[in-house]
């Protein structure tokens, strides 16, 4: 069995790497940082035994995309599960204080990256006519907050696309499944206050977030239902927070 992870360097993609290779999935791992893909890499490996296949590219870069997924090694056709995980938030601005450059960063890599990813990877599902996507949308595609604007926006087109998807992909047996989860601490904050931790640290102050691992957790039981059933939309948060507005913080 072989699963794709996207933005598997740090947070739900290294654990959902992790995860699917506990569960004798070979894994390809996606992520720009390559140091950091390179000792994923070795840690699945020696930790689980199974293949790793390391593929240092960004998401953007639709001929970089193309030309990874294009020309996987014949014993890496077999896909079953692709995790479109990469993603990040630029920033939280008033929408008319925002910075372009970030809305511009966001809108490739969380809609038009998943959208190349997708194209480049489904050639070797719908051959098989088997196969499942498993988009990481978030809470933020569910309610608009404040400052969120664009991040909001291009979550709520993960949900809109894995809508699409499953429509269009029934033909193929292809499940589709969109994941939205709530707080979780990992990098995502640091990259969204651009390296500001205190500012990062400040999100999670007060309850209990969900990790890395609460997240791989929920998207690996996902992807091993039986092959006639599938979670279309599945949303998860910590116990401390009802939606993208409420929480319930200690003083
Ligand atoms: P992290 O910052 O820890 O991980 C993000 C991953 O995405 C990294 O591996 C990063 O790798 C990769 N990535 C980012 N941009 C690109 C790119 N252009 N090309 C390739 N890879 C890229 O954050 P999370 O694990 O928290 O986030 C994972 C996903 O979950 C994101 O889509 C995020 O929006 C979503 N999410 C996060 C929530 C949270 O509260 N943490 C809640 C709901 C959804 P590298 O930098 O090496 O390229
Ligand atoms: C990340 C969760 O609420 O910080 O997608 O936007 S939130």
């Amino acid at each position: 069995m072989i699963a794709i992870v996207t933005g598997a360097t740090s947070g739900f993609g290294k654990a959902t790497a992790e995860k699917f290779a506990a569960a004798k999935y070979n894994v390809i791992i996606t992520g720009r940082r390559n140091e950091l893909l390179q000792q994923v890499s070795e840690h699945i490996q020696k930790a689980y035994g199974v293949k790793v296949l390391a593929l240092n590219f960004d998401v953007r870069d639709k001929q970089a995309v193309n030309k990874n997924f294009g020309s996987l090694p014949a014993d890496w056709h077999e896909v079953d599960v692709l995790v479109n995980n990469a993603g990040l938030a630029l920033g939280k601005d008033y929408f008319e204080e925002a910075d372009m450059n970030d809305w511009e960063t966001m809108i490739d890599t969380n809609v038009k990256g998943l959208l190349y990813v997708s194209r480049a990877v489904l050639p070797y599902m719908v051959k098989r006519k088997k196969g499942h996507i498993l988009n990481i949308g978030s809470i933020a595609g569910q309610d608009t907050y404040e400052k969120g604007n664009v991040y909001c926006a291009t979550k709520s087109s993960v949900q809109t696309i894995s809508r699409a998807m499953r429509v269009d992909l029934l033909r193929h047996h292809i499940k589709v499944t969109a994941i939205h989860p709530g707080a979780a601490e990992t990098e995502f904050s640091i990259v969204r206050f651009k390296g500001d931790e205190s500012a990062a640290k400040a999100v999670y102050d007060g309850y209990q977030a969900l990790t890395a691992e609460d997240v791989a957790d929920v998207v690996f039981y996902c992807a091993s239902l039986p092959a006639h059933v599938c979670i279309n939309d599945l949303t998860l948060t910590p116990t401390a927070q009802a939606d993208a507005f409420y929480f319930h913080k200690d003083q």
